[in-house]
């Protein structure tokens, strides 16, 4: 190129004439629709089935995303403001074809089309596959965050890895056993990704570093590894606007080594090239544990490199000098996985760019921000030092360099001044140090991500006090308070209210008389819904929804398990990923509670019992053992309770297997209640939480995380709260070390669940002995503190369902009162007060 060229080549009027622009009618729909089934995929109208029929109106889609994405991005780079990029190692995005539809504002068109064609709009939906690249709240909210970010037109990318397979299948064995199956979601083409063959980056691994002079050091040798770019649509929320979600694939440098394959070495000719593919080939199933698996470094290096290498291009192409770059970027770190981007930045800016130490600490300092996602221990990643050395030797001098500071720069010789400000303080200095002392040696991420970043957040308020208070706290002491804050988290109500409960979008918009588009991008809206609680009809139509959602949740279960729910019984709802610090068991044993309680009663005294149906779904790590043993408790105490016929009009139980987005999307406008009874202190926001209040459903719920919040905005009155409170938690640990009490003693209650489930009551006891042991022994997670009051909770749930009309009341000041929880509300307080950018509204 001589930077001379015409563009476009040709004549300019051919190519605009050539332009296809977005046609909104339901004959250019048809048409391009028909269109797609006979030339993108060679099939013709005579058996072409559902799949097909959903291909073809995904590729017609397709092309008006793409007609808006590449808009944005021409708009975008010729207006140069300054972006901001979210790095996440987990985007969990759901199906796109619906969302899709809606945000365009194209739903109705192309019922009316893909009826015209003779199918039906929800068969089609039902095609899709979820893109699950992630494992739960912290992959969701990123999918939730670019939603808002398109839809308030804000010039936000994603990165992220293309992984070939998501998150695993759950199945359940008849024992009740999880067994996980691979995820391969590619396998029917994906429509919604855009492959970027000639956007590639290349990523080294291992080899030597060696120093040069000036701090410099020179990294060669080793193996070298290509990143592939595919770009995803996201859409925004009535507006041409549509973001970038870039995901990098690995592939083999050179496809393989041609010497070895002549050679005759047909098995190291393909070996290396298979290293390279397995980068991106799986997504790890852990959250909230930390592995020390070199695969997974390498997932975290190869894919924070590839992003920081394609933002450098970007930002170079505008000609500004290096200097400038925490101008034109912002960097969110989505918690610590992508903390290699600061020692890869510091590596580009003083090896390639030759800068100073101090000049490259200081952009970097201004560029990159660190988001806190969990406070537990064992979730807190640390990487041993040799592997590091190993794998990426120039980031581990780097490392080391930031802790001593060997060079000249006042800047940033962070122990140094440590030591300056606390003279003396040795514990203080081996507390902060990024290496962890010990066998193996450890480089801690969260004080490296802390420490190299602008703003430190934490995801709920009372979290955010925890980051400040236990985990960072000698840093909010040596750097100051006010890089410290908190950003409460927030799902987009486009997917989790318009996309989910159509029928309560559009009571909503009747209501309010306003157009959907108006509340769904200004949610605080909402709150005029208040005077409706004074309005009987409205109340009906509300509670009728409600039900309604029910009768479809009821639907998917009998066409899935072949079970029959009953739809007249309270729908009570807990639904996450399986993890101890959850308290999935104190569900499974207070419904067990529930049970005796009914078996014990008269037939009489059954009669004014309230029937109530407990929903459970949810994967657990494949190599959590007690996480799995919960899931076969729940699963056996079903089989046992939903066969009782002195109980089962009044109580049944499911485990319905493998979550996933689109489950969630059925489960959470159907429930009357939901629980999120984490030990308070451990949940650091949960989101769906939100999700069910928006949509009317009412919390059981400890005093934790988001918890907290959603009862300040819609009234301690219409939240069930138990539990002890964050301050006891370390205090009830103490005392179940070093003075316990038998469960016998201290909560009666719960000693006669726990000897039920021994006495083999839920088939062999024997094997739920090592689950129970937990709770006898160490408590870690205080069930026996919490028991009785949460049984007080479940009681008051009882109580105040009896008033069904007081209940709907409740649930429409819940709703009414969500505004805040926005994903919009939240991403703008990141755009605002942390990266400093501005929407770049297409015309
Ligand atoms: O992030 C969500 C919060 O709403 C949840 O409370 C929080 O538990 C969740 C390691 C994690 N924290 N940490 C993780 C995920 C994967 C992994 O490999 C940790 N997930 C959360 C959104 O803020």
């Amino acid at each position: 190129a001589t930077g001379k060229e015409k563009w476009p080549r040709g004549d300019e009027k051919v190519w605009k004439e050539g332009l296809r622009g977005v046609d909104t009618d339901v004959t250019s729909i048809t048409k391009s629709i028909v269109n797609h089934v006979q030339t993108s995929l060679a099939r013709q109208a005579y058996n072409l089935d559902d799949l097909g029929a959903y291909q073809a109106a995904a590729l017609s889609v397709r092309d008006d995303l793409i007609v808006n994405w590449n808009e944005t991005q021409l708009h975008y780079s010729r207006k140069e403001p300054k972006r901001a990029y979210y790095l996440s190692l987990e985007f969990l995005m759901g199906r796109t074809f619906d969302n899709a539809l809606l945000n365009l504002g194209l739903k109705e068109q192309y019922r009316d089309g893909v009826k015209a064609l003779g199918f039906s709009m929800e068969d089609l939906l039902e095609q899709e596959r979820d893109a699950a690249l992630g494992n739960g709240g912290l992959g969701r909210l990123a999918a939730c965050y670019l939603d808002s970010s398109a839809s308030q037109e804000l010039p936000v990318w994603g990165y992220g890895l293309r992984y070939k397979y998501g998150i695993f299948q759950q199945l359940i064995s008849p024992e009740g056993q999880q067994l996980e199956a691979p995820d391969p979601w590619l396998d029917n083409q994906n429509p919604w990704e855009l492959p970027r063959l000639d956007v590639t980056y290349d990523v080294r691994f291992y080899g030597t570093a060696e120093r040069l002079e000036d701090g410099r050091a020179s990294w060669h040798g080793g193996q070298e590894v290509l990143a592939v770019a595919y770009d995803v649509m996201v859409p925004g929320c009535y507006t041409k606007n549509t973001n970038n979600l870039r995901l990098w694939e690995s592939k083999p440098k050179r496809g393989f080594d041609l010497n070895s394959f002549n050679a005759g070495d047909y098995e190291h000719a393909i070996e290396s090239s298979n290293s390279a593919a397995a980068i991106t080939s799986v997504l790890y199933p852990n959250d909230h544990t930390t592995c020390k698996l070199e695969l997974r470094l390498k997932q975290q290096y190869f894919w924070t490199a590839a992003s920081l290498a394609d933002m450098i291009r970007r930002f170079k192409n505008i000609g500004k000098p290096i200097s400038e770059f925490p101008d034109y970027v912002a960097i969110q770190l989505n918690d610590t996985h992508p903390t290699l981007a600061i020692p890869e930045l510091m590596r580009i800016l003083i090896d390639d760019e030759e800068l100073p130490w101090g000049a490259a600490w200081q952009i970097v300092t201004n560029t990159i921000f660190y988001t806190n996602h969990t406070v537990l221990p064992e979730a807190l990643e640390k990487w041993p030092v040799p592997l590091m050395e190993h794998l990426l030797p120039r980031h581990m001098q780097i490392i080391y360099d930031i802790n001593l500071y060997v060079f000249k720069s006042p800047i940033s010789f962070f122990l140094q001044a440590v030591e300056k400000k606390f003279p003396g303080d040795r514990d203080r200095l081996a507390r902060m140090s990024l290496i962890e002392e010990g066998f193996p040696k450890q480089v801690r991420m969260a004080h490296l991500a802390c420490i190299g970043s602008r703003k430190v957040n934490g995801v709920a308020e009372l979290h955010s006090e925890l980051v400040r208070t236990t985990i960072l706290k000698d840093f909010v002491e040596f750097e100051g308070l006010s890089k410290f804050s908190n950003v409460t988290n927030g799902i987009t109500p486009r997917r989790w209210l318009d996309q989910c409960n159509p029928e309560l979008a559009a009571l909503i918009s009747k209501s309010l008389k306003v157009d959907k588009s108006v509340w769904l991008k200004d949610l605080e809206k909402l709150k005029d819904l208040l005077p409706f609680v004074e309005d009987k009809a409205f109340r009906e139509e509300w509670a009728a929804i409600k039900q309604r959602n029910k009768e479809r949740l009821a639907h998917h279960v009998q066409t899935t398990l072949g079970l029959t729910v009953n739809t007249n019984a309270m729908f009570d709802v807990q639904i996450k990923r399986l993890h101890e610090y959850k308290r999935q068991t104190l569900n499974i044993l207070g419904v067990i509670h529930r049970y005796l309680t009914l078996k014990a009663m008269s037939a009489e005294e059954r009669k004014k019992v309230n029937p109530r149906v407990v929903f459970f779904a949810g994967k657990a790590a494949p190599a959590y053992f007690i996480a799995k043993l919960t899931i076969r408790l729940i699963v056996n105490a079903a089989r046992v309770i939903n066969a009782d016929p002195d109980t089962r009009d009044l109580l049944t139980v499911y485990f319905l297997p493998d979550y996933s987005v689109s489950l969630a999307e059925v489960l959470i406008p159907a429930s009357d209640i939901s629980q999120h009874i984490s030990t308070a202190g451990t949940e650091a926001s949960g989101t769906s939480n939100m999700k069910f209040c928006l949509n009317g459903g009412l919390l059981v719920g400890t005093v934790d995380g988001a918890n907290i919040e959603i009862a300040e905005a819609v009234g301690e009155s219409n939240v069930f709260f138990f539990g002890h409170l964050t301050p006891a938690v370390e205090d009830l640990r103490y005392q179940h070390i070093y003075h316990p009490v038998p469960v016998e003693e201290k909560c009666p209650a719960l000693a006669k669940v726990l000897n039920t489930v021994s006495e083999g009551r839920f088939g062999d006891g024997g094997v739920y002995e090592p689950l129970l042991n937990t709770i006898r022994q160490g408590d870690h997670y205080l069930l026996t503190d919490d028991f009785d009051s949460y049984i007080g909770a479940l009681a008051m749930v009882d109580q105040a369902y009896l008033d069904k009309d007081e209940w709907v009341k409740k649930s429409i000041r819940t709703t009414a009162n969500m505004g805040k929880f926005s994903s919009d509300r939240a991403i703008l307080e990141y755009a605002e007060s942390f990266w400093n950018i501005e929407p770049a509204k297409v015309p």
